[in-house]
This record gives structure tokens, sequence and C-alpha cells, in this order.
């Protein structure tokens, strides 16, 4: 991607609170990830880390131009989140709207301190959610809605008149709807005859608490294939040690060799 075009996607961010990436997976991409999806589906496999369950899904951090993306708004060490796949059918319903961050992050309820006034931190961007498109996302079909700028919206409730403003995306197989994850979002139904396939991959910065402890849970071949990157895309450079810090590898996230049993 030129650096123009770069930068009409960081101003959409700036100003609306997400943007639509495109070419973030290819035709084949889509269709093997699909595949994949409803082979883990038909198996009784939970549509979670999904890394760790096909190598189609290991492209979700591979992408230059949406890596290139995500570290300019939350670092060079941002790290997943999530990795999760979703199968919308025809007739599910609207799932209404939620900003992420709620579960871990700085947008729990019981994590907001009396002094906070019931003010969320808006003024830095603290994570993004990359949604992979692996259908065409349509207005008809379950696509995502989103309240365009509630990013900025100070407080963790949201009213019930932000319905009004809440839009469906459009977007084409292949590309990334990228947002903000204090934006309020959420599935719409699905109305049409068709399925629409996804995964959802929530990113944030280093030092925020992630959806799942990814530095235990990535499985050491997904770990190798992702070279150097993987330590900071798993959250191995920043995570917390275990043993005292003479004994931890910061870099890699594990105690350093002469310490090796006492890996966990
Ligand atoms: O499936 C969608 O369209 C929205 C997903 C969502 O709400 C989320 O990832 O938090």
């Amino acid at each position: 991607m030129d650096n123009q075009k770069f930068e009409k996607h960081v101003l959409a961010m700036g100003l609306n609170g997400y943007t639509i990436l495109p070419d973030v997976f290819t035709e084949d991409e889509c269709k093997n990830a699909r595949m994949k999806l409803e082979a883990l589906e038909a198996a009784n496999t939970p549509l979670e880390c999904l890394f760790n369950k096909g190598r189609v899904f290991e492209r979700i951090y591979q992408v230059p131009h949406l890596l290139r993306y995500l570290r300019y708004f939350l670092g060079d060490d941002a790290s997943l989140s999530g990795a999760y796949g979703s199968i919308r059918r025809p007739g599910e319903g609207d799932a209404g709207l939620h900003s992420d961050g709620a579960i871990t992050g700085h947008n729990k309820v019981d994590s907001m301190a009396r002094g906070d006034g019931g003010i969320r931190i808006t003024s830095h961007v603290l994570g993004l959610n990359v949604i992979i498109c692996l259908s065409d996302f349509t207005c008809e079909n379950g696509s995502t809605h989103i309240v365009p700028g509630s990013f900025r919206f100070p407080h963790l409730e949201i009213p019930t008149s932000a319905l009004d403003s809440k839009m469906v995306i459009q977007a084409p197989r292949g590309s990334a709807i990228v947002f903000n994850i204090n934006t309020w979002h959420g599935p719409s139904a699905n109305n049409s005859d068709s399925v629409r396939y996804a995964l959802l991959t929530p990113w944030r910065r280093s030092w925020v608490r992630s959806e799942y402890d990814l530095a235990s849970i990535v499985k050491e071949e997904v770990l190798e294939r992702a070279g150097h990157e993987g330590h900071k895309i798993f959250g191995l450079s920043s995570r917390m040690p275990y043993l005292e810090g003479w004994q931890w590898d910061r870099e890699k996230g594990k105690p350093k060799s002469e310490w090796s049993h006492l890996e966990r």
C-alpha cells in the first residue's frame, strides 16, 4: 500500500474510529479459511485461538500493510489479543452493540475506579479490532454495524439513542474492517440466504491485558514459523516473568537456558 493510501486510512481512524483495509486475504485464502471454519465447526472444535488450528489462519499476522497499520496506532510491539472464527448463518439476528475491552481491558465495569467519575479512557488508541471478511459483507448478510465516532464517547454505558446512528459496514471479501475497540459495534441480522464468514482478530498495546495468555497458548511450531516477530505478536517480549529477573530472558519471554527446567 503506498503512503498516500496509508495516510487516508490513518485519517479515517482518527475521524471515524474505523476503516476498511483492502487486500488482506486473497481469494484463495478466503476460500480455504471458510472451508476450514466449517470443518472445525463440524468437528465441534471451538473457533478460538485459530492460529493453532490451521495454517491459513497464521496469515492474520503476516500481512505487511495490516501490520504496518496496527503498529502505527499500537506501537511496534503490538500484540494479538485473540483469534476467533465467525460463521453467521441465514436467519441469525442482530446482536446489539458493545465496545471491546470489557473482559480484561479498560472497558471492564469492575475495573473502573470511583475516581474515574464514570469516564473511560479515550485519549489514545489502546486496541484495534480487525474483522477479516471471508465473505462479502453486505447490508443483508449480517455484516458488522458500528456507530461512527463513538470511540470518543466518554462513558461506558451506551445510550439507547446510539441505535439511531448505527450503520452497517459494506466491505468486499478479503478486506478487513479495522476499528478502535472503544467503538460501539456488533453483528447485524443476517436476512440473506447466504452464510457470512469472518475472522475476528483483536489487537492490543503490549502492556494492555489481552483476552488470553497467548504466550502460553501458542503452539511451539506456530511460534517458530512466526519467527522473530512472533515474540511480539504473541506477547512473549512483554510477558510478566514467573521467575526472578536474573533467571528470565525478557525477549523470549521464558527462563534463560540454564533455568529451562523451570519452564511452565
Ligand atoms: O461479527 C461481527 O460482525 C462483530 C464482531 C464483534 O462484535 C467483535 O469482534 O467484538
